[in-house]
């Protein structure tokens, strides 16, 4: 809300009251409020404006998200079904039978995973048989552990963000975690 050179924010604590506000003086007499995000950091940020005489002022949005989204996929982490990588089959142990089930899975184009998240072993954000190599080659042959969160051997987890564009494939149902 704006009157005169001052913008009063009404800040929304996240069960639909507002029960705090603060005032900024722009310094000019705006004419409107705009919320966008300016800096990418997912949180609304302001800018009062002045039309007539063509003047801004932004203001960035300093708080602490009420729910972290460290994957940066938009859901709150403690929403998203964590889970163990690798464990194709859900049974909580990474053994050679996560990688028979996920061959059979690739060449017959069976049933999809609940967990995509565990069963995309070397976290590219797809799922075929370059996962089963990957865990067999881990079990047998020394290779690299599953990426994070990691193998049942590590906590629970969700995805982590990626520099690419590849967005989580997600995990409906994971009941070892
Ligand atoms: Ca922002
Ligand atoms: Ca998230
Ligand atoms: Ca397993
Ligand atoms: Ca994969």
């Amino acid at each position: 809300m704006n009157a005169g050179s001052r913008a009063t924010v009404f800040v929304n604590v996240g069960d639909g009251s507002f029960p705090r506000s603060f005032t900024v003086d722009a310094g000019f007499d705006s004419t409107g409020v705009t919320s966008v995000d300016l800096d990418a950091d997912h949180l609304p940020d302001l800018v009062v404006t002045a039309l007539t005489s063509r003047r801004f002022v932004t203001l960035l949005n300093r708080s602490r998200p009420a729910a972290p989204d460290e994957n940066d996929n938009h859901i709150p982490d403690r929403c998203e079904q964590r889970f163990h990588r690798g464990d194709v089959d859900g049974d909580g142990r990474l053994q050679i039978s996560d990688a028979q089930v996920l061959f059979s899975f690739a060449f017959s184009a069976g049933q999809a995973p609940s967990c995509a998240g565990a069963v995309d072993s070397n976290d590219d954000r797809r799922i075929d048989i370059a996962d089963g190599i990957f865990l067999l080659n881990f079990l047998f042959r020394g290779g690299p552990p599953p990426p994070l969160p990691g193998g049942p051997s590590e906590a629970c987890g969700v995805e982590p963000a990626r520099d690419d564009d590849r967005g989580p494939l997600g995990c409906e149902d994971y009941r070892a975690c």
